[in-house]
């Protein structure tokens, strides 16, 4: 009776040899077989021209990938994420369904197989969105910005720190056509028109000018790729307008009429 069970448990482990070789070699002629590429997903959404799809690549919590933002939103999908940053983004990166990041360049991070990023995002099944620790990566083909030197006058003295609630320069003076059309050629000249001899561009569109520099303000060091000055400006997308608390700050020291800080 032992002896017929085990005859027929080994009958049964050599039926399953041919299935177990069938199925290896399905998975191994699917794997030949061409796989859709994410940025199919993507053609339909009238992308920024020139935008293509870099791949997939790791994320580390603690050494993100694309570290110069993030955006997080449980009702992304790639269509809107693109939409929002479009303007801002040089790399960007789509994670875990619903969290978005961009940057200039790869910080971290290494390139992973394109199915390892299988989330769909959020809400929107035909999509891809990362997956757990893997950034699904999209290359906007823009030039990375610059800091300019300096225009009508004032020259750059680089980026400096900003706080909202004890500002470096005291006085917004706003530019023609808006923060939409911010950039630091209108930006020196609203300044220089109002009788101010520093000017500073910060957060991509908002314009600020004074007579001094207020409240401890201090230069941050490093290129514009981490000392946070890192936002191009909503007028000029190929130079810097500040980032997030700082301000690229231009000064010109031929201004003679100078306005006191209050007149204006
Ligand atoms: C845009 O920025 C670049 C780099 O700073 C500058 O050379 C160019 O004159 C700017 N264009 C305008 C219209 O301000
Ligand atoms: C919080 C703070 O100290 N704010 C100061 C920033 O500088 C302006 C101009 O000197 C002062 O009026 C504020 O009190």
């Amino acid at each position: 009776m032992a002896s017929a069970l085990k005859r027929s448990k080994a009958a049964a482990a050599m039926h399953l040899i041919p299935l177990l070789f069938l199925s290896l070699l399905a998975t191994a002629i699917a794997n030949l077989l061409p796989r859709q590429a994410p940025q199919n997903q993507f053609v339909e959404l009238n992308l920024p021209g020139g935008t293509f799809y870099v791949g997939c690549y790791t994320d580390d919590v603690a050494k993100r990938t694309l570290y110069e933002s993030s955006y997080s939103d449980d009702t992304n999908t790639g269509a809107k994420y693109v939409s929002i940053l479009s303007h801002i983004n040089y790399l960007q990166g789509l994670e875990w369904s619903s969290e978005c990041w961009w940057g200039f360049t790869l910080a971290g991070g290494t390139s992973a197989t394109d199915s390892d990023c299988n989330m769909v995002c959020t809400d929107n099944d035909n999509q891809l969105c990362g997956g757990p620790d893997r950034l699904t990566i999209y290359d906007t083909n823009l030039a990375v910005p610059q800091q300019n030197p300096g225009v009508n006058g004032y020259s750059c003295l680089g980026c400096w720190s900003d706080i909202v609630s004890a500002r470096t320069l005291s006085n917004t003076v706003g530019v023609l056509g808006g923060s939409a059309n911010m950039n630091v050629d209108g930006r020196t000249s609203a300044c220089n028109a109002n009788g101010f001899a520093y000017s500073g561009v910060e957060y991509a569109g908002e314009c600020w000018c004074g007579n001094r520099i207020d409240n401890g303000s201090a230069q941050v060091s490093g290129i514009s790729l981490t000392n946070g000055c890192d936002m191009p400006c909503n007028g000029n997308l190929t130079e810097f307008c500040g980032g997030s608390d700082r301000l690229n700050l231009y000064h010109t020291p031929t201004r003679t009429n100078l306005v006191k800080e209050g007149d204006f």
